[in-house]
């Protein structure tokens, strides 16, 4: 039998700066190259299916040639939280039928899930938070009360209620009494007390922590992190389950709802983390590439390597500047993938639209981009595409400007980003902004092809892609050191002297959004709007973000601006042409006016940061 120890093994592997161990692929779903010990992949889409037919069900060979000890040796190698997953189906086994394998077995999970974490394991799409949440539980509980009183029912407990707490997740709606309680005066003023006093009830008021902290300020997710595991670690699992504290069920609730994104790429890690081959493209390689990069490759083959030199050499014949630009969006879901081709429509009337290139990550957007004859990139919904297709398209020395797609294009780009560059040549990264607040918005980013914006991006996108609860734009401000916090300093992987020189895009007049959060908006003349973020919501899929909303009212005056800025049927000149679209309708001329500012933006806008207190 393996033991703990074998962790470390992983640990060493991860500083290698292979692309493949920096993007781990811990949901085993990446091709192989060497015949792996089992189709790893196989078994995790059987154990996906409803569970019906059972989890032991399905997973009898991987059980089998997962009790040999080479096999295993393998196994932690090939997929690590595979074998995990195995182990826990043992464990359960052995717990269903009170058979003594059931203590080696608990080890071994209680070791591998300290070794992952909450992070991580909330990631995954192996159910292992699932399987933990587990009716065998109900079946051993009277067997095992060891001697301390982990269920903290005994009223000489000091420091809280606990059962009051623990009742509380009985409730239909325990979401608010519960953070009330974990927030409340005791826990806040004798934590290492509570944590003696009642391992299990801290642990669940720091899960529920990590839960808040996730979808507001991040940066304290991982100290409730440390202590749920610190706790979890101790406490055998069985124990955990008999005390009453919903822990093992909230594990898996918690990650739900938090989760903004899964381990998957659609562009393969060497793709998105190396800097292509001279020779670049071998047709004798592109069978190995992914699906998107083919796509890609056939339209810089095509087009675009023509387009952006175009571009340069049209706008760059008086300057020193000369961008290779492409602009990139991305669209999946039925909000968003129903406008890709009046996007495109758009953006071919202002004059890029043969520059754009669109991520259609679900076949509806693939198809309207097909239809208007676009420049599409087939892939998959994450919001981890929001980084890869411009980090793909740097490495390839294009330069990038994103484009959410609920961006109304007024105008051209190109030349006010010209312009702003001509002024300060030193630049290499504009990001638009707020109107009332220094906040950056990453939904309108120019990355320069230089070498500080790749490695900056590169690191952005390992440290999203390894923090599943993380929110884009907050990460974004954060790298960039412009006011919000994912993390401590040191923590962070971007030395301050290694971030890009960045400055924002004109947020007064030229690259403005929606009032629809109340430090946004525009002033001046609407006729030298560039581009109007329309402000559609968020474009993860995190339950957390839209019940966050909800709870706090936040989308106050909230109107579907999407929809009436791509929707109009009745002018379709707003597709065709670069009409302005408040002197084409008056209902368009309102729904602007109504993000107007009768008064310029402040000289000093207010600092952008956010505190929510950080206590355990
Ligand atoms: C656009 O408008 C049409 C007609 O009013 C409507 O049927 C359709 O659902 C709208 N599309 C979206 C994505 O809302
Ligand atoms: C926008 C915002 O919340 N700004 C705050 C940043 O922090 C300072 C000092 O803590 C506050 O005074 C600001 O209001």
């Amino acid at each position: 039998m393996w033991d703990a120890s074998f962790w470390c093994f992983l640990i060493l592997a991860a500083k290698a700066q292979d692309p493949e161990k920096l993007l781990p692929d811990y949901d085993c779903i990446r091709p192989s190259r060497e015949a792996p010990l089992l189709d790893w992949a196989e078994w995790l889409q059987a154990l996906q299916r409803p569970r019906g037919e059972g989890w032991l069900a399905v997973s009898s060979l991987p059980l089998s040639l997962l009790t040999d000890e080479s096999n295993r040796q393998r196994a932690i190698k090939e997929c690590p939280l595979g074998l995990l997953m195995a182990d826990i189906l043992q464990m359960l086994a052995c717990f269903d039928k009170l058979h003594a394998c059931s203590d080696t077995f608990e080890r071994l999970v209680r070791d591998g899930m300290a070794f992952f974490g909450l992070r991580v394991l909330m990631g995954t799409r192996w159910p292992i938070y699932e399987s933990l949440h587990s009716d065998v539980w109900d079946r051993i509980a009277e067997e095992d009360r060891g001697e301390t009183d982990l269920a903290c029912e005994d009223p000489e407990k000091r420091i809280l209620n606990w059962g009051a707490f623990k009742r509380l997740f009985s409730l239909q709606d325990w979401y608010q009494p519960a953070v009330d309680v974990a927030y409340g005066p005791e826990l806040e003023k004798m934590w290492r007390e509570a944590a003696l006093e009642c391992p299990l009830g801290f642990a669940t008021a720091n899960l529920i922590k990590a839960m808040l902290c996730s979808h507001t300020e991040s940066i304290c997710f991982r100290a409730h992190e440390t202590m749920l595991g610190a706790v979890l670690q101790d406490i055998p699992l069985q124990r955990v389950a008999a005390s009453g504290w919903p822990l093992l069920h909230l594990l898996g609730h918690v990650s739900r709802v938090v989760r903004r994104h899964r381990f998957q790429l659609d562009f393969a890690p060497n793709e998105l983390l190396s800097r292509p081959s001279p020779t670049y493209p071998r047709e004798d390689l592109e069978a190995e590439d992914s699906l998107s990069m083919q796509d890609l490759q056939a339209l810089t083959a095509l087009v675009l390597r023509d387009s952006a030199d175009d571009a340069a050499a049209r706008f760059g014949y008086k300057t020193s500047i000369r961008l290779r630009l492409i602009y990139a969006t991305m669209a999946h879901g039925p909000r968003f993938s129903p406008y890709v081709s009046r996007f495109i429509g758009r953006a071919t009337a202002v004059g890029i639209g043969a520059q754009l290139v669109v991520f259609c990550l679900d076949e509806e957007a693939s198809a309207e981009c097909r239809n208007v004859k676009g420049n599409c990139v087939r892939g998959t919904p994450s919001i981890l595409n929001k980084f890869t297709l411009p980090l793909v398209l740097l490495q390839h020395d294009f330069d990038v400007m994103w484009l959410d797609l609920d961006v109304f294009l007024f105008q051209s780009p190109t030349l006010p980003l010209i312009r702003q560059l001509r002024e300060n040549s030193e630049l290499e990264l504009l990001i638009s902004g707020s109107f009332a607040v220094d906040c950056i918005c990453s939904g309108i980013v120019l990355f320069r092809a230089v070498e500080s914006v790749r490695s900056w991006l590169a690191l952005l996108l390992v440290w999203m892609y390894e923090h599943p609860y993380e929110h884009d734009q907050k990460a974004f401000s954060a790298f960039l050191r412009a006011g919000e916090r994912v993390a401590f300093e040191s923590e962070l992987p971007v030395a301050p002297e290694r971030v890009p020189r960045w400055d924002f895009l004109d947020p007064e007049t030229e690259f403005v959004s929606a009032r629809h959060v109340d430090v946004a908006g525009w002033t001046g003349d609407a006729d030298k709007i560039i581009a109007f973020h329309l402000l559609h919501g968020d474009s993860d899929d995190a339950d957390a973000s839209r019940q966050f909303a909800a709870r706090h009212g936040l989308g106050i005056g909230y109107e579907p601006l999407l929809d009436l800025f791509f929707n109009r049927t009745d002018f379709p000149e707003l597709y065709k042409t670069p009409v302005l679209p408040h002197r084409l309708s008056s209902e368009l001329r309102d729904a602007l006016w109504r993000s107007r500012w009768p008064t310029p933006r402040p000289n000093s806008p207010a600092r952008c940061n956010e505190t929510v207190p950080m206590r355990f």
